[in-house]
């Protein structure tokens, strides 16, 4: 590491026994222009998981956190999308399947724009840059202008934006909709099933999984999700990754769209940070925000709920991603106070558990161990965390991050954990678990006003954590 520390290591002995775990990792990771999640079963560099990975990053090196926010546009594709994986030409192809020879994005996404010497994914994955380059800028914004960070990827974050809401606004009823599993993050979530099931797999001797030499098999998707997941991005590529053709899977899914919204709200920070107008932007999330709770907010089940736009209703599965909107910075009060208390509830156990799981405890699929379908996940945990500070759960949010800070070291940094007894599951030393847990560590226990706020910038008051945008 060449560059000097920018934030305070801690004193107490269990702090800096978890501050040296998570700089580990992010050390190991970091392949000299961004991080992989995961040496073994992640080998390139993946979307959301650069932004959370730099929110945390920026605690040990703010130009690392910059560099790794500024390395993911570099594949942007000319339509605006920024792909989910951007491959790195020096790992083998056996490594991770789909490798680059699947997606065939300089060919199959010519006539997109996608990018000629850099090989890609053709599809996206759920929209944090913004925010996490506004708190990137935040924590040290005389180096950001210095080095015209914030300049530099606005124009580009705004065409991202501009991709989202408007080719990707399959329902047309304002929110941007996803075509894959595999877009929303949360890869097999009990909520894809139903609309899955209209999907014909891909015979299972046509591929070969990777992530069965490095995951258990029953902590993995099952290879009937598996070749259902490959018959999807290849129809998607043989129709050169065109949102406009016919397509067997499009859901609206609300954790994405709140990451939109709450990414929106820093996409107006950051074009007013210059002098620019942020009035379009607060315009959209606004708009945005209405949408969601119009089309994915269900008073029944006191929860937001995926909309799957072949039969055009919603999804009854509850995945967590249903209570992430509670980062969204404009949600009414009411739905607000309803999602923590049904956070609280038998269905995910907030504050009674060690984590928030990933799917309704007490649905008929619910399992603790396998991938998104029941486990906790660090990257959930922490938008529910801000979410809570941001309406005023102050007491709420702090005990999530006590418990977040134990697990995510007691865990080695895993993947996921069982949400019940926080058992490590996945792969270990996994990059966003250990980047949030230094963001965690950094930031103070604040109160926050209801709505949000923005604190003053780092240098004036040392180690506080911005909650401008979520
Ligand atoms: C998982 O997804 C990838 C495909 O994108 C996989 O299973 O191979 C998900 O947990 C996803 O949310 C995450 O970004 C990715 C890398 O950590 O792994």
């Amino acid at each position: 590491m060449t560059e000097p520390l920018t934030a305070p290591v801690p004193t107490a002995a269990t702090d800096l026994t978890l501050w040296r775990g998570a700089a580990r990792v992010l050390l190991q990771n970091w392949r000299g222009d961004s991080t992989v999640p995961s040496p073994g079963l992640y080998p390139h560099q993946w979307s959301w998981d650069s932004a959370f990975i730099a929110i945390g990053l920026r605690h040990l090196s703010v130009r690392r956190a910059q560099r790794e926010l500024e390395t993911l546009p570099l594949a942007q594709w000319g339509d605006g999308r920024i792909p989910h994986i951007v491959f790195n030409p020096a790992v083998p192809l056996a490594a991770y399947f789909p490798s680059p020879d699947f997606w065939r994005s300089s060919r199959a996404g010519a006539a997109l724009g996608a990018p000629r010497h850099i090989e890609t994914s053709g599809i996206v994955q759920p929209p944090v840059h913004a925010l996490a380059t506004w708190l990137v800028h935040r924590f040290d914004p005389a180096l950001s202008r210095r080095r015209g960070f914030l300049e530099r990827l606005r124009p580009r974050l705004a065409a991202w934006h501009d991709y989202l809401t408007g080719q990707r606004d399959l329902g047309g009823g304002g929110l941007t909709a996803v075509v894959h599993p595999w877009e929303a993050g949360m890869d097999n979530s009990p909520a894809w099933d139903g609309p899955l099931s209209r999907v014909e797999p891909v015979p299972a001797a046509s591929y070969r999984r990777a992530d069965l030499d490095h995951g258990a098999s029953a902590e993995r998707p099952t290879d009937l999700d598996y070749g259902r997941y490959v018959r999807l991005a290849t129809d998607y590529r043989d129709a050169g990754y065109l949102d406009t053709a016919p397509l067997s899977f499009a859901v609206e899914d609300p954790c994405v769209n709140a990451l939109l919204i709450a990414s929106e709200h820093a996409l107006a920070d950051i074009t007013a940070e210059p002098g620019g107008d942020r009035a379009p932007h607060e315009r959209r999330a606004a708009r945005l925000t209405d949408a969601l709770v119009r089309r994915l907010w269900s008073p029944e089940e006191g929860m937001f709920l995926n909309r799957d736009l072949g039969p055009d209703r919603l999804v009854p599965a509850r995945s967590a991603a249903g209570l992430v909107p509670l980062l969204v910075p404009g949600l009414p009060a009411h739905v607000a106070d309803t999602l923590v208390r049904t956070a609280k509830g038998a269905s995910f156990g907030l504050g009674t558990l060690p984590l928030v799981p990933s799917y309704d405890l007490r649905g008929p699929d619910f399992d603790p161990s396998r991938y998104w379908r029941g486990p906790a996940w660090f990257n959930i945990n922490w938008l529910l965390e801000r979410g809570l500070r941001l309406h005023g759960y102050t007491g709420e949010a702090d005990g999530l991050r006590a418990s977040m800070l134990r697990e995510a070291g007691a865990s080695g940094f895993a993947e996921y954990v069982d949400p019940c007894t926080a058992e490590a599951r996945g792969t270990r030393s996994f990059g966003w678990t250990a980047a949030l847990g230094l963001d965690l560590l950094a930031a103070p226990s604040l109160p926050a006003p209801r709505g949000g706020g923005d604190p003053a910038p780092a240098a004036t008051r040392p180690g506080a954590r911005e909650r401008t945008a979520v």
